[in-house]
């Protein structure tokens, strides 16, 4: 049976087994972009099955563990995919959330409903890379990957990894003026699901995952697809034409706070990069924005992608690691040990506060992360140490942590990653240093302090 795509989509998909289509339903495997608009995964999921007057399906495929994520993060991840199944239902789609590793699961689900096609979101880490491998090998059907985060598939924006910010920013500024469209309307699948599912059994679910529980969830922050637009409106109408003066103090709530949406995917950039452009912000608030929004989060896919050891010292810059390397034997003023580091008990308050803030919100102000990262660094017997530390804390107390930014920051403060070699200093190399008066000069230390004493 030929099913054309008569679409805009077109471009955002890559084929990743191309076997031929013999019929049978088309089944989304929602990973990466768990939400029900402005999905282009959806979209093109949708597209493929009315084309070819087949019904369509939803799956979810829950692991048990996920890095080093808890209770904390995956109570958002599921209260975010509730609400999502109410949606899907409320368009008439079948939602199914599958519990186990995608290679185990998904054949056999698959053989049993006659799937045709597969479809699922693109995500650059090496946990769903090493699931698409899998999968793909044990599967018979065409299996399409569809880049539902990025405003420019990352496929598209570079085909190697790119060194340098300025570079990407060059490739990609035409690329985005070709991609940052308005999406087509979300149509509701013509042939419906044959059978209903069971209704899920969220709180099961959820007692059978096999993760911490002792990291508590947050509350400053309402998980799901609606708060999230709520969100996004919010931080435009009363935040973004400010952003450029105080996105960057941690005493303030400047930011924009949405990259947890972000990281589950139930805010696409897309949507929120067309909303920042219509509203009436001055110029450099949007495009400051816009630069976090889509450049620096689409630079952290392709360093990802193109960087397999993206999470080791290997991926740093050569200078930064000569330079590190020359430095591995300097003493040491202050050393930690991981638990020290997690309670919160160094020398220095300031770094003590990031921390808390880190437990206690899951997030540290965008501020003090290179500051908190940096020391990291200064205060461990060597980098490997220092970076292990520092993606432990992250994936574990963080809420979006386990995410190509989360990765690619760590990198960029400890490694030098994307920057420049900076005059050298004891312990850190070349890497480019922070220090207590820098941050000092930049804000109130001590009101930042006593902010995070109050949470
Ligand atoms: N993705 C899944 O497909 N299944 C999961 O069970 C799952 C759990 C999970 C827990 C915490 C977290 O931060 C992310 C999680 N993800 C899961 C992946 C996530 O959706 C993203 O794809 C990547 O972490 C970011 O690229």
């Amino acid at each position: 049976m030929a099913v054309r795509n008569l679409n805009p989509v077109d471009r955002r998909v890559r084929v990743i087994r191309a076997h031929p289509y013999r019929g049978g339903p088309v089944v989304y495997w929602m990973s990466r972009d768990q939400r029900a608009h402005k999905n282009w995964a959806l979209i093109h999921s949708i597209q493929w099955a009315n084309q070819a007057g087949v019904p369509l399906l939803v799956a979810f495929c829950l692991v048990p563990q996920y890095m080093d994520a808890c209770i904390r993060q995956y109570g958002f991840m599921m209260k975010g995919l509730e609400e999502l199944e109410a949606e899907l239902s409320s368009l008439g789609i079948e939602f199914v959330v599958l519990e186990g590793y995608p290679e185990i699961v998904f054949p056999s689900f698959l053989h049993r409903h006659g799937a045709g096609l597969l479809v699922t979101d693109f995500d650059p880490l090496r946990e769903k890379r090493e699931w698409i491998r899998r999968l793909a090998g044990e599967i018979t059907i065409p299996f399409h990957e569809v880049d539902a985060h990025n405003v420019v598939p990352c496929w598209l924006a570079s085909k190697r990894r790119i060194i340098t910010y300025t570079t990407f920013k060059e490739k990609i500024t035409p690329l985005i003026h070709e991609f940052l469209g308005e999406f087509p309307p979300l149509n509701a699948p013509e042939i419906p699901w044959p059978q209903t599912h069971a209704s899920i059994d969220w709180q099961g679910m959820i007692d059978r995952l096999k993760v911490d529980r002792t990291v508590k969830e947050v509350d400053w922050i309402i998980p799901g697809e609606r708060a999230a637009q709520a969100s996004l409106r919010e931080f435009l109408r009363a935040r973004l034409s400010s952003y450029p003066e105080r996105a960057a103090d941690p005493t303030t709530l400047g930011q924009s706070d949405l990259s947890p949406y972000f990281h589950f995917g139930h805010l696409s950039s897309q949507r929120a990069a067309l909303e920042v452009l219509r509203t009436d912000a001055p110029r450099e608030a949007k495009s400051k924005y816009l630069d976090q929004l889509i450049v620096k989060k689409e630079l952290s896919d392709n360093f990802c992608l193109h960087t397999p050891e993206y999470d080791t010292f290997g991926a740093f810059p050569k200078w930064a690691r000569d330079s590190i390397d020359a430095h591995r034997s300097d003493e040491r003023e202050h050393l930690y040990t991981l638990e020290q580091f997690e309670n919160g008990q160094t020398h220095d308050p300031l770094w003590n506060s990031a921390q808390l803030e880190l437990v206690k919100l899951g997030k540290i102000h965008g501020s003090l992360r290179e500051y908190w990262a940096h020391k990291i660094l200064e205060w461990t017997r060597n980098p490997e140490e220092a970076l292990s530390i520092a993606l432990h804390l992250n994936n574990r107390w963080g809420l979006d942590s386990r995410d190509p930014s989360g990765y690619t920051g760590t990198a960029y403060v400890i490694g030098g990653l994307f920057d420049r070699p900076w005059t050298s200093k004891e312990v850190t190399g070349k890497v480019r240093s922070m220090t207590y008066t820098g941050e000092r000069l930049r804000y109130d230390i001590h009101a930042y302090e006593e902010r995070v004493k109050q949470l």
